[in-house]
């Protein structure tokens, strides 16, 4: 964003002017409807089912008697200035509501309802003055609430507060001396950290404002039950994550066609952030890496600055995201498009290990159970390589990250990896070797499913991986370009 920062900047003030002004008009505007633009699919909400979100909330309260269950969405900051709005997991994960400055509120069976509301979602009120910035706003109300399949639509925040003061004044909640005991089950960091001060500035708002009331973020709460459920993925979830796979596929052909020696590496990620974009991902879902040379041996490197060399490995690991589902594919290049016979050979052994491990996989293992296997794959091999003590070792002394990671809306996906897999889980397998005395770094990495009969399928078993299709789409490549 260089030019028209000045421009930007008298605006924002302009911005806060006229948002003073609109505040007089902050009510119930009625003529917001079906036909309005921002009511494209996925644009109001994501891309599933509403029963998908219905279903998880009922089993979410399925374990809750004694509270209600408050989910923050996320608020846009800067109007759009500082980043992209993007919704938090949680409140996407359980409503599908995309609207800034959300929340729901819950409330379980065997409790009193709300005035006969047990799922109530809070949007802020129409201002037809800041729709003038951000498009027009769909009004709490009974239209949002048939669009979002809740009971009421209530508006974010006066009527949150009020009912949650509703809430903790149910005599179900009260002793004899007319105290309130309810829990308010929330989401909420011990600490303001990044992305996460509204909710913690809530959690502080609600001891306060709500005496008796038990705040309960800790371990052993709704995120770690969330987290556990988001680990399985339903059918529709499934579709979108393998079109964020489909759509990283196209990305890293792109670059695989495109690649060079003499190119910068963050020409390679304009490439393949272009393919993102090109094929309706909303962002990357992690910053895209591009590392050649000795930065391929450098796990999160994300700088992309260094020119690369003619001799030198290329691992790109990247993962296009949509409908806030993120895909997480690594291919590692050869610059010149010719693996030589030693990085051939390191290339080999890591293909195999990732291909032994998906075959190996049995019903009851769990991520750890694979990770072994991988290192023994990688001790018996007859392979040695120096590392920087000057030393020499075998192949598991440079394979120095876990295996893999589950995949869903997060990159690393919530859930316990102590336990077993089961069908419906989602990740990824990425074996990887990295020696900085060599500057040769190769890891490979695709996304898989557990299925149904325990067997594992991988979702991106069309984007090529094998060392002789990649040299030959490099060649062909080369040929079209004429070298
Ligand atoms: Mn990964």
């Amino acid at each position: 964003m260089n030019c028209g920062t000045t421009s930007m900047k008298s605006s924002r003030r302009l911005l806060i002017g006229v948002v003073l002004a609109g505040l007089v008009l902050i009510e119930t505007v009625p003529f917001a409807r079906a036909t309005d633009y921002y009511d494209e699919p996925g644009v109001r909400l994501l891309n599933q089912p509403v029963s998908e979100y219905k279903a998880r909330r009922q089993k979410l309260l399925s374990g809750i008697k004694d509270g209600v269950v408050l989910i923050l969405g996320n608020v846009e900051e800067e109007t759009g200035i500082e980043e992209r709005y993007r919704q938090n997991n949680w409140m996407a994960y359980l409503t599908g509501v995309r609207t800034p400055g959300s929340a729901l509120l819950l409330v379980p069976q065997g409790l009193p309802s709300l005035d006969g509301a047990r799922e109530i979602v809070f949007i802020p009120p129409r201002n037809l003055m800041m729709e003038r910035w951000t498009g027009v706003q769909l009004a709490p109300g009974d239209e949002a609430a048939k669009f979002f399949a809740v009971e009421r639509v209530l508006s974010y925040r006066d009527e949150m507060w009020s009912k949650l003061r509703e809430a903790a004044s149910l005599p179900a909640f009260k002793d004899a001396e007319g105290q309130s005991h309810m829990k308010l089950y929330t989401i909420a960091p011990r600490e303001p950290r990044n992305g996460f001060v509204g909710e913690y500035k809530f959690a502080e708002q609600a001891r306060r404002d709500l005496p008796g009331v038990e705040i309960v973020t800790g371990a052993g709460s709704i995120a770690s039950i969330l987290g556990e459920m988001r680990k399985f993925k339903s059918p529709a979830e499934i579709a979108l994550l393998q079109k964020a796979i489909d759509i990283t596929g196209e990305a890293q052909h792109d670059i695989a066609v495109n690649l060079k020696p003499g190119m910068y590496e963050y020409e390679i990620q304009s490439i393949l952030e272009a393919a993102f974009t090109r094929n309706g991902s909303e962002r990357p879902g992690f910053p895209s890496i591009v590392g050649s040379g000795i930065y391929s041996t450098i796990l999160h490197y994300s700088a992309n600055r260094k020119k690369i060399d003619p001799g030198d490995l290329v691992v790109c690991d990247i993962g296009a995201e949509y409908s806030l589902y993120t895909a997480d594919i690594t291919r590692t290049y050869p610059a010149n498009g010719k693996f030589t016979p030693r990085q051939r050979e390191i290339y080999q052994l890591v293909l195999d290990a990732q291909a032994a491990a998906a075959a190996h996989f049995k019903p009851g293992m769990d991520s750890n159970d694979l990770h072994r296997f991988v290192v023994e794959i990688f001790r018996m091999s007859p392979l040695r390589a120096r590392d920087v003590d000057g030393k020499e070792y075998s192949m598991e002394h440079f394979f120095i990250h876990s295996l893999g990671h589950y995949l869903g809306m997060d990159v690393h996906d919530t859930g316990d990896y102590t336990k077993a897999m089961l069908p419906g889980e989602v990740f990824t397998i990425e074996p990887g070797i990295y020696i900085q005395t060599e500057k040769l770094g190769v890891r490979i990495e695709d996304d898989y499913v557990v299925m149904p009969d325990g067997s594992v399928r991988k979702l991106s078993s069309k984007i090529p991986s094998s060392p002789d299709e990649i040299e030959r789409i490099m060649a062909e490549a080369q040929k079209r370009r004429g070298r």
